[in-house]
């Protein structure tokens, strides 16, 4: 009996504890200054000092006589130092005798906004540009709200505009614009920079041609820079997408990347200004659109100006879910190289799928590319860090709440990527959900923070899974969300069926020595590594290899059914986190947990129909049947091939009520 009363009392106490704990409202447009202290709060609490003797960016946070201390080599350092005390503090960790002194591992680090000057983003997915571009002021608030969300993390610089630039960007309406834009990025030591159009000299003034060596072009670009100058004296430079994807460039008047690249540094150089060379560049006649960056780029090694730096993305192809890193990290030794990362989710679900990029972006700096033998990470060949932006016009500036953690997690690992992305994800919980009100920190930590965290550490290798696993890559339709690996029409390196290569024989890309050799674009010994089935990692297997359907991995299962498996397991853990989710309601505001459930249910939806559409169509080739033990497919695959997504004007998906996907066929397929 005394058992049984003490049992019960311990259960009533329990109800009353969970039900006395009341979720915080929340709307998510505060991200992850959520839980701190107001900046300006925390900066009225210290001392605060600039010492010329500590690095300009850097920071010493100290207790002495009782008071706390912030020393700073500059007044960009303070201002990270009283985010990182407010940091601190939110994550408990702030206490008597706190010493931390930090610096940024790279000098730039920036934010890549792909914003159209008509007010559209390219892959964005969160509203329309946050510049405002078409309206007649700028949005002060917001560019202000910004600009501490990325002092906050330690970032120091944004390229306004799209990489597909508009040559108007540089007529003397927008400088003008721009300029304003600066004086506002500038107070939260933000550079500005811009993506220019390479014909802007015949767009613009009516030059006849965009040769880099004519004198007239140079005089043009030398011209341009003094004005912009004048309008913004700390003028951070260009970003250049030339001679890629349509884009005019050098190549079309004979010159090489590194000719337009040096004359643009040359018109910038007096000002102290940087040009940021992308090298993501392919033709549609290449074998393999993996070699090219290496082929074009590694001949011009030593000859870009000192201040080019070129631009790479982390892996070789575009920003898939997996991609092994880009072999030009390990190739390039006399010239400056940035790595570029895709906040924004263009391939991975858009704003709709929760896909934390911190592991994915840890993958990839951590790295070793062998260039000066072992140790010779991504992270320490790059000298600056760019990430193409996921913000827009959305109050919560990213789509939804779980979208801003990739903002986060970029920032800190540009700031330091020796960073875990586990400590990250850690981090942004605790700063982002409020705690409930009469909830204690322990209980907290353990029904809240430890599962959201699970979700965030499984969420990109799920979409891995159900998207495409094992190495399988670009199995995209039109908009890059839904499958398409049945697509081989049109530009064929813009095709799925030009990646997976799946036949009645097998399955992948041969990129061995016996196919399209980019294995030994990578430094010994992962050119040996990649090549051999033996030792290739399974989760690159058939980025690097043709395998028969039949052929065993390491469970001793067969390539077919590891496939169907991977799928399979995709759709799990993203039911496993619908159910985590139900059981977080009580501890999380109304309409955040309203939002994320929605967007958990589109993401469940969609990743059956990945499963339904490429293990469907890749059944019609390998003959075999599903493993008895996954879910059986949703849909036949007469009902999807060839249909996509119904999307809106600017891209956007469109989901019923349930969140299944409304797929139709595409208008060349239907009767007039
Ligand atoms: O991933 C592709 C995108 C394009 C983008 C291009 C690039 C800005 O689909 O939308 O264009 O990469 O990085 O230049």
């Amino acid at each position: 009996m005394r058992k049984y009363l003490s049992f019960a009392l311990a259960a009533f106490l329990f109800a009353a504890c969970a039900s006395s704990a009341r979720p915080v409202e929340q709307d998510g447009t505060d991200l992850w200054l959520a839980a701190g202290r107001p900046y300006e709060t925390v900066l009225a609490s210290v001392q605060t000092g600039i010492d010329p003797a500590l690095p300009a960016e850097g920071f010493h946070i100290y207790d002495k006589d009782g008071k706390r201390f912030i020393q700073a080599g500059s007044e960009a350092g303070l201002r990270y130092g009283v985010y990182a005390l407010q940091r601190a503090e939110a994550l408990g960790q702030a206490g008597p005798g706190m010493d931390l002194q930090e610096k940024p591992f790279y000098d730039i680090r920036l934010l890549n906004h792909w914003d159209n000057l008509d007010d559209t983003v390219e892959r964005g997915y969160a509203g329309l540009s946050m510049w405002e571009w078409t309206a007649t002021e700028i949005p002060e608030a917001r560019i202000r709200h910004y600009g501490e969300l990325c002092a906050s993390i330690g970032l120091n610089g944004s390229v306004l505009n799209n990489v597909n630039s508009n040559p108007l960007v540089l007529d003397a309406e927008h400088i003008a614009r721009v300029a304003k834009i600066a004086d506002i990025l500038r107070e939260y030591g933000i550079k500005t920079y811009l993506s220019i159009k390479w014909t802007s000299p015949i767009a613009l003034s009516g030059l006849k041609s965009g040769d880099p060596l004519d004198p007239k072009v140079r005089q043009w670009w030398k011209d341009k820079a003094a004005e912009i100058y004048a309008a913004i004296p700390d003028f951070g430079g260009f970003l250049v997408k030339a001679n890629s994807e349509g884009q005019a460039g050098p190549q079309d008047y004979g010159r090489t990347h590194a000719d337009g690249a040096n004359m643009l540094a040359e018109a910038l150089a007096p000002y102290g200004g940087i040009v940021m060379w992308r090298a993501f560049v392919y033709a549609p006649t290449s074998p393999d659109r993996a070699n090219q960056a290496v082929e074009e780029f590694l001949p011009l090694d030593g000859q870009f100006a000192d201040n080019v730096i070129i631009q790479i993305k982390n892996g070789p192809v575009d920003f898939q879910p997996r991609e092994p890193f880009s072999p030009l990290f390990g190739r390039l030794k006399k010239t400056k190289m940035m790595v570029e990362f895709q906040v924004t989710q263009e391939y991975l679900g858009f704003s709709n799928h929760l896909a934390f990029h911190g592991t994915t972006w840890e993958e990839c700096l951590d790295s070793d590319t062998y260039r000066d033998g072992e140790g010779s990470t991504v992270a320490k060949m790059v000298t600056a860090i760019a990430g193409v932006a996921n913000t827009g016009q959305d109050p919560n500036f990213c789509g939804y709440v779980f979208a801003q953690a990739n903002w986060y997690a970029y920032g800190r690992l540009a700031w330091n990527p020796e960073l875990s992305a586990e400590q990250i994800a850690d981090e942004w919980v605790r700063q982002t959900f409020l705690k409930p009100e009469g909830m204690k920190d322990k209980a907290f930590e353990k029904k809240f923070v430890e599962p959201v965290k699970d979700i965030l550490m499984a969420s990109r290798e799920a979409v891995v899974d159900y998207e495409m696993p094992l190495g399988l890559h670009h199995l995209f339709g039109g908009t890059h969300y839904g499958p398409a690996p049945w697509e081989r029409l049109g530009r064929p390196d813009w095709t799925p069926a030009y990646y997976h290569k799946a036949d009645s024989a097998g399955i992948g890309f041969d990129r061995t020595r016996d196919g399209s050799g980019n294995v030994d674009q990578y430094n010994e010994p992962l050119a040996s590594t990649f090549n051999d089935l033996e030792t290739c990692p399974e989760n690159l297997l058939l980025w690097f290899h043709h395998l028969p359907w039949d052929y065993k991995l390491s469970s001793g299962k067969a390539l077919w059914d590891e496939i169907c498996l991977h799928y399979d397991q995709g759709i799990q853990t993203v039911e496993g986190f619908r159910k985590t989710w139900q059981e977080l309601k009580p501890y999380v505001s109304p309409a955040l947990w309203a939002e994320t459930d929605r967007k958990l249910t589109i993401q469940a939806s969609d990743a059956r129909w990945w499963r339904d559409a490429c293990v469907g169509y890749f059944q019609t080739f390998s003959g075999r049947p599903l493993p008895a033990d996954v879910e059986p497919l949703r849909t036949p695959i007469d009902s999807l091939i060839y249909r996509s997504i119904q999307s809106d004007r600017l891209g956007m998906p469109q989901h019923d009520e349930a969140g299944d996907p409304i797929i139709m066929m595409p208008r060349r397929f239907r009767r007039p």
